[in-house]
C-alpha cells in the first residue's frame, strides 16, 4: 500500500496554535521493550517538540500487549502517570487476562519502533488486519487519533448505533460516538448508543473482531486517501487507547470472543418474547383496559401492556395521576392482566422533579444522591416533570435510593405490580438545551409538566371484556398536550475544554454540553461527565436491573433501556428510540437489529412496530406487523401526537398481526433456545447472511435478509407499497416455513411475486430440526402448557439437528432441560439433559420432503427417545 497519508480534521479547522498543525506532530518513538511470556511492555516517548493541537501531547505513554488466550490480543496505549481517564471497572469490567502463548495464538503482534506503529496479522495466513503505520500516533489531552489502513472495500459491520447501512459505508463516512436524543433517527448521525466494536469480514471467508474500550466521545472515520488507501481513523477527545483483536476467524466467533469481553447477554424471561403494546398517550386507565380488551375481541394475542410517561402524576417518576391513573385501579388493572396471563412495564426516567415535598426527591437529597454543580448546589435542567435533577450513578447511596424508590412504587402489595421496568431519555436528555437556558424559567415558560388534568371523562357504561365492571371507556378524550423542547440555540460557548473542547466531534446535537447535562459537570468518583456521558444509559439501566432484581429475587428482571453502551446486552434490552412511520424505517429496523444482535452483542433488541412518529399506513403496519414477529423484541409503539395504530385498527394488519402471532408462539420455544444459547456461548439470537455462509461473497452486504436463530430465513417484501420481492437464496436446501414445501436455493436471486400484505417469506433452512409448540394459545403464559410438533427439515445430506431449552421461563438460575434431536437420514433420536420436569409432550414428529412423514407420538420430554424412518 501506497504511504501517502493525509490528515484529517473532522467538523475541525485545523488549528495552527503556535503555528503548528496536525501534520507537524513526530509520533512516538517505543524503547525499554520487555517481553514475557505472553506478551511486551514497553516506553513510548514523543519525538521531538510538542506540537500541541488539541491539547497538550503527552509526553510519556505506556504500551502493553497482552495475548489472551488463542483467539484474543489485549493492546493498550496509555498514560504512563495513569492520570488519563479509563471506564471505571465497576462499570465495564476488563475481560480476565487469560495468559495465552504468542507461539499458539491466532494473531500476532508486530511493531515498528520508530515513529512507533503497529501491526495485528493472523498467524497462520499472514493476512494483515490492522496497521498502523504511516499515520502517527497522536496522544494530546483533548485528542487521541489512531488510524489503521485496511484492504480495499472492506466488509464493516457494527459501530452503533446507527441508522446506516448494516455493511458500512466506506468512503467519507464518520461515525460519531456521542449519545443523544434522536427524534426520527436521523441517518449519518450519532444516536442514543455507543459500541466502538467492528467486525470485519474479508473474501476468504475470514472475520476479525476490533474492540476499542473508550467511552469518550469520539469521531471514527472510514474514508480513502487521495491516492486511494483504504482507512479507518478513531478521533477521540480522550481516554486510552484500549483495543481487543478478537481472531474468529468465523463471524459467530468473533460474536463469542466479543461476549467474552463485554460480557454475555442478559437471560431474558420467557414472557418477553410476546406480542407487546404501547403507546404514549393513553388517556386513562380505563383506556389501557380498553386496549387490552380489544385486542382480545379482534382475537390478537397481546402478552405485555407498557405505560408510558402517561401514567405519572405531572411527570414524576414514581407517582400516578390520582384522577387518571389511581393506585386502586391502576393495581386492579395489573390483577387482572396478571390473571389472564398478561404482564405490565411501566417507565421510570432520569430526571427527578425538584420540588421539596415530593418524596423521591426528598429522600434523594437528603442520601446526597443528586449532581452538583460547581458551587455545590444541585445541578438543575428540565425535563418532563419540569425543572429536574439527575440521579449521580457514580455515588454508592444512588443504588439504595433508586432501590427503595423500587421498593415502594412497585410494592405487589400495596403498589404497582410491574413485570418489566422500562428507561427513557437516559442519554442524558436534557431540554435546557444551553448555557442561555434558566432551567426555573424554561420549566415555567413551557408549562412542564403541563397543569393537573382534570378528572376523568364520563364513562360509557360499556364493559371492557376481560376487565371488572368498573373499567369502562371514557366518553371522549382529551389528548394531553405535546411539551415544547428547547435545544440546539447554542452559540460560540466561552470558557473551559471540558466544555468545549478544541477538537470537535460531529455530535448532530451541536455542542457536546447541548440538550444533555453539561460535560464539566464531576460524577461522586471524581469523574467528569466529558469522559463518562456515554455511560449514562447503561449505568441507569443497570440501577435498575439491581432495584428490579431485590424486588423479586432469583427472578430475571426485564429492562428496557434507550441509551446503551458497549456491554449493555449483559444487563438490560434495547429498543432503537423514536423511528418514524415511513417504509424507510420498516427497512432500518432490520439493520439496526443485524448490528446489535450478531455484531454488538444486544440480543434483546427491535424498532416500534409500524414506527413511533407519524401518521402509519396501513400496508406498511401489516407488513411490519408480521417483521416484527421474526425479531427478538416485538412491540407496537406510537407518539402521543400520532393516531392510534394498534393492530385491530385495521382488517388486514389484523390478519397480519394473527399470522405474525401464531407463528411467533408456534417458534418461541425454538426462539427462546437460540435465546438461551446466545446468554450462554454468545453465539447471536439473529444471524445475518454470512455469519451463516462466510464463503459466499452474495451474502456479504445483504442487510434486508436475515436467520431469526440458526434456522429460519426471513425474507421481508422490503420496497414502498411493492406486492414482490427479489430475494437471495444461498446454494442450499430450503423449505417454505408456511406449506413446508422443499425450495432449492441455488446461490441466486429468486424474485417473488404478488406477495400479499398479509403474507410474509419465511423459510427452513436444510439441516434443521424446529420444535414447534401447537396452535391456539392466547398468550406465552397459556402456549407453556402447549404440545410441541417437532418439524425435521432434511438437509442436501439427508441430515439435520436441532435442540430445545425448556425451563420455568423466568429463574435466574434454575432446572432446565437441554434436549437435542437429530436426524440421520434414517433415524430420529431426542437425547440430552432431562433436568426440568415440563408438564407437555411431543405429539409429532415430522420429516419434511417432496412427501413429508409424519410419526405420531406422543413423547415425554423427560427421558431419550428414538425410532426409524
Ligand atoms: C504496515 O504498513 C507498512 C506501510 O505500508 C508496511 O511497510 C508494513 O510492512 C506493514 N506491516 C505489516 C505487518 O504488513
Ligand atoms: C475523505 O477523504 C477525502 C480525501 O481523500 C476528503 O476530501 C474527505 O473530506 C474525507 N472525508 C472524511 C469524512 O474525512
Ligand atoms: C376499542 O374498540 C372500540 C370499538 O371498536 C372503539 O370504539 C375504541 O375506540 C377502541 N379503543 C381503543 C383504545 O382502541
Ligand atoms: C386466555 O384464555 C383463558 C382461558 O379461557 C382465560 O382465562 C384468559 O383470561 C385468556 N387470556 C387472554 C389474554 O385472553
Ligand atoms: C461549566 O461550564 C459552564 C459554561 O462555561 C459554566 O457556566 C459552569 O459554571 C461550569 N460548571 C462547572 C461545574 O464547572
Ligand atoms: C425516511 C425516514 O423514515 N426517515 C425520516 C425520519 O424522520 C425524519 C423527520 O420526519 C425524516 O427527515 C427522515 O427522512
Amino acid at each position: 500500500m501506497k504511504k501517502a497519508w493525509t490528515s484529517i480534521v473532522i467538523g475541525a479547522i485545523a488549528s495552527t496554535v503556535h503555528g503548528s498543525t496536525i501534520e507537524d506532530c513526530l509520533g512516538y518513538s517505543a524503547s525499554h521493550v520487555s517481553h514475557s511470556s505472553n506478551g511486551l511492555v514497553a516506553d513510548l516517548t514523543l519525538i521531538g517538540s510538542p506540537c500541541n493541537i488539541y491539547g497538550d501531547d503527552l509526553k510519556s505513554l505506556k504500551l502493553q500487549v497482552e495475548y489472551q488466550g488463542d483467539s484474543r490480543l489485549h493492546v493498550k496505549i496509555y498514560d504512563a502517570n495513569r492520570q488519563v481517564y479509563q471506564i471505571p471497572e465497576s462499570v465495564l469490567p476488563s475481560p480476565p487476562n487469560n495468559r495465552g502463548d504468542p507461539r499458539q495464538a491466532a494473531l500476532k503482534f508486530t511493531y515498528t519502533t520508530s515513529p512507533f506503529s503497529f501491526a495485528v496479522s493472523r498467524s497462520d495466513s499472514g493476512d494483515v488486519l490492522f496497521n498502523t503505520s504511516g499515520s502517527q500516533l497522536i496522544f494530546q489531552s483533548q485528542y487521541v487519533r489512531l488510524r489503521t489502513q485496511l484492504p480495499q472495500n472492506p466488509n464493516l459491520y457494527g459501530l452503533g448505533e446507527h441508522t446506516d447501512t448494516f455493511r458500512l459505508q466506506t468512503n467519507n463516512y464518520i461515525r460519531t460516538f456521542w449519545n443523544a436524543e434522536s427524534p426520527y433517527v436521523p441517518r449519518m448521525s450519532n444516536l442514543y448508543g455507543s459500541h466502538p466494536i467492528y467486525l470485519e469480514h474479508r473474501n476468504s471467508g475470514h472475520s476479525h473482531g476490533v474492540f476499542l474500550r473508550n467511552s469518550n466521545g469520539m469521531n471514527i472515520v472510514i474514508n480513502q486517501t487521495e491516492s486511494g488507501g483504504q482507512y479507518l481513523e478513531y478521533n477521540t477527545i480522550g481516554g486510552v487507547l484500549d483495543f481487543y483483536f478478537l481472531a474468529g476467524p468465523s463471524p459467530t466467533e468473533v460474536s463469542k470472543q466479543y461476549a467474552e469481553v463485554v460480557g454475555l447477554p442478559a437471560m431474558v424471561p420467557y414472557w418477553s418474547f410476546g406480542f407487546m403494546q404501547c403507546k404514549y398517550g393513553y388517556w386513562d386507565v380505563n383506556e389501557l383496559a380498553e386496549v387490552v380488551g380489544n385486542y382480545s375481541t379482534a382475537g390478537i394475542p397481546l402478552d405485555v401492556l407498557w405505560s408510558d410517561i402517561d401514567y405519572m402524576d405531572l411527570r414524576q417518576d414514581f407517582t400516578t395521576d390520582p384522577d387518571r391513573f389511581p393506585i386502586p385501579k391502576m393495581r386492579e388493572l395489573v390483577h387482572t392482566l396478571h390473571d389472564r396471563g398478561q404482564k405490565f412495564v411501566m417507565m421510570v426516567d432520569p430526571g427527578i422533579h425538584r420540588k421539596g415535598d415530593y418524596g423521591t426527591f426528598a429522600r434523594g437529597a437528603e442520601k446526597g444522591v443528586f449532581l452538583k454543580a460547581a458551587d455545590g448546589s444541585y445541578y438543575r435542567g428540565v425535563q418532563w416533570a419540569g425543572e429536574v435533577v439527575w440521579p449521580d450513578w457514580f455515588n454508592p447511596n444512588t443504588q439504595d435510593w433508586w432501590t427503595d424508590e423500587f421498593k415502594r412504587f412497585f410494592d405487589p402489595n400495596t403498589g404497582l405490580d410491574i413485570d418489566g421496568v422500562w428507561n427513557d431519555m437516559n442519554e442524558i436528555s436534557n431540554f435546557c438545551g444551553d448555557v442561555n437556558c434558566d432551567p426555573a424559567q424554561l420549566a415555567h415558560d413551557t408549562n412542564t409538566p403541563p397543569p393537573p388534568s382534570h378528572p376523568p371523562r364520563p364513562n360509557t357504561g360499556r364493559p371492557i371484556p376481560g376487565f371488572p365492571s368498573d373499567f369502562q371507556p371514557s366518553s371522549f378524550r382529551v389528548r394531553g398536550r405535546r411539551e415544547a423542547e428547547s435545544r440546539g440555540t447554542m452559540k460560540g460557548l466561552p470558557g473551559r475544554n471540558l466544555f468545549t473542547p478544541p477538537y470537535r466531534i460531529k455530535n448532530h446535537v451541536g455542542d457536546l454540553s447541548a440538550g444533555t447535562v453539561y460535560t464539566n459537570i464531576t460524577n461522586y468518583d471524581g469523574t467528569v461527565q466529558y469522559d463518562t456521558h456515554n455511560l449514562n444509559g447503561l449505568l441507569m439501566a443497570a440501577h435498575s436491573r439491581v432495584s428490579m432484581l431485590a424486588r423479586r429475587p432469583g427472578k430475571r428482571p426485564f429492562v428496557l433501556t434507550r441509551s446503551t453502551f458497549a456491554g449493555a446486552g449483559n444487563k438490560v434490552a434495547h429498543w432503537f428510540g423514536d423511528n418514524y412511520s415511513a417504509w424507510d424505517d420498516y427497512r432500518f429496523s432490520i439493520s439496526q437489529m443485524l448490528a446489535f444482535a450478531a455484531v454488538h452483542q444486544m440480543p434483546m433488541v427491535g424498532s416500534d412496530v409500524c414506527g413511533f412518529n407519524g401518521n402509519a399506513q396501513e400496508n406498511m403496519c401489516a407488513r411490519w406487523a408480521l417483521l416484527g414477529a421474526f425479531q427478538p423484541f416485538y412491540r407496537n409503539h406510537a407518539d402521543i401526537s400520532a393516531p392510534n395504530q394498534e393492530f385491530y385498527l385495521w382488517a388486514s394488519v389484523t390478519e397480519a398481526a394473527k399470522k405474525a402471532i401464531a407463528a411467533r408462539y408456534r417458534l418461541l420455544d425454538y426462539i427462546y433456545t437460540a435465546m438461551y444459547r446466545s446468554s450462554t456461548t454468545g453465539s447471536p439470537i439473529v444471524n445475518p447472511m454470512f455469519f451463516t455462509y462466510p464463503n459466499d461473497a452474495n451474502t456479504f452486504g445483504i442487510q434486508t435478509q436475515y436467520f431469526f436463530g440458526d434456522s429460519i430465513l426471513v425474507s421481508p417484501v422490503i420496497d414502498d407499497d411493492a406486492q414482490s420481492v427479489t430475494i437471495y437464496l444461498p446454494d442450499e436446501i430450503f423449505y417454505d416455513f408456511w406449506t413446508f414445501k422443499p425450495v432449492r436455493g441455488n446461490g441466486q436471486q429468486v424474485t417473488l411475486n404478488n406477495v400479499a400484505y398479509t403474507d410474509l417469506p419465511v423459510y427452513i433452512r436444510g439441516g434443521s430440526i424446529i420444535p414447534m409448540r401447537t396452535d391456539g394459545a392466547n398468550s406465552t403464559t397459556a402456549l407453556r402448557e402447549h404440545n410441541f410438533n417437532i418439524i425435521v427439515a432434511p438437509g442436501l445430506d439427508g441430515k439435520a439437528s436441532g435442540s430445545l431449552i425448556l425451563d420455568d421461563g423466568e429463574s435466574l438460575e434454575g432446572r432446565f432441560s437441554d434436549m437435542s434431536f437429530s436426524w440421520d437420514g434414517k433415524e430420529f433420536r431426542a437425547d440430552g439433559k432431562f433436568w426440568y420436569q415440563a408438564n407437555v409432550q411431543i405429539e409429532t414428529v415430522t420429516i419434511l420432503g417432496d412427501e413429508p412423514v409424519t410419526k405420531k407420538g406422543p413423547w415425554g420430554l423427560n427421558k431419550r427417545f428414538s425410532f426409524h424412518s
